[in-house]
């Protein structure tokens, strides 16, 4: 675990893969991610809802591994779970709204990249307040984008207009999620976002590689 200049995390947030193993359609989790760091993926977050803690801890030092081999500088960042970051030396984690505190997750994670999901005006507001108080928070995951069948309980999509009032509204980093494939990444990038996040279009490729290289050329 190492710091991230917010330059550093801004790059890293170009074209962000987030995994989910159900959505591994044509080749195991661990190959799709060896590919997606080989073709350029920028950052990648390890989503897992159901394993027991015990499996999710092996699988992050397995992807750890293969992103060490591969891709060295492409940070992995833990979904939800801190004591799984923290256990693995992961970079960073992520939370969204109804997990514990990001006040909390950064005081537990005295080093690394803590990322929070926003899902209305309302939760970036919030966020500039607890900047204010001092909490450092690296950057935000916009939060759907589009509809998508990919995570249920999800918020109504913010559009791309929601993704511009939400960069009118913070300078930190915004990484757009939810519905993001090559037809709309561009989209996303001009309303203001600093990268995309993607499960499906990536995981569920026949060719998680092209997928990559398609992705980026748009960015
Ligand atoms: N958070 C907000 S939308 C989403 C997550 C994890 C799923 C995005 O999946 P896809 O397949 O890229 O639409
Ligand atoms: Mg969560």
């Amino acid at each position: 675990m190492i710091d991230f200049t917010p330059t550093q995390i801004k790059q890293a947030l170009r074209l962000y893969l987030v995994t989910d193993d159900a959505l591994c359609l044509h080749h195991s989790l661990l190959d799709v991610v060896q590919l997606a760091v080989q073709s350029g993926v920028t950052c990648v977050q390890l989503r897992e809802k159901h394993l027991p803690t015990g499996e999710f801890v092996e699988k992050a030092r397995a992807l750890q591994a293969i992103i060490q081999r591969h891709a060295p500088h492409v940070p992995l960042i833990i979904n939800d779970r801190v004591d799984v970051a923290l256990a693995v030396g992961a970079d960073g984690v992520h939370v969204g709204q109804s997990d514990m505190a990001v006040a909390d997750v950064r005081r537990l994670m005295m080093v690394g990249v803590v990322g929070l999901s926003v899902e209305s005006m309302d939760d970036v507001r919030e966020v500039e307040k607890m900047r204010a108080q001092g909490i450092n928070i690296d950057y935000l995951g916009v939060s759907p984008v589009f509809g998508t069948m990919t995570k249920s309980d999800i918020a109504p999509p913010l559009g791309l207009e929601g993704v511009a009032k939400m960069r009118a509204l913070t300078d930190l980093p915004l990484v757009g999620i939810g519905g993001v494939h090559v037809g709309n990444a561009h989209q996303v990038i001009q309303a203001g976002a600093d990268g995309i996040a993607v499960v499906s279009a990536i995981c569920s490729a026949r060719r998680p590689d092209e997928a990559v290289r398609d992705l980026l050329a748009q960015l």
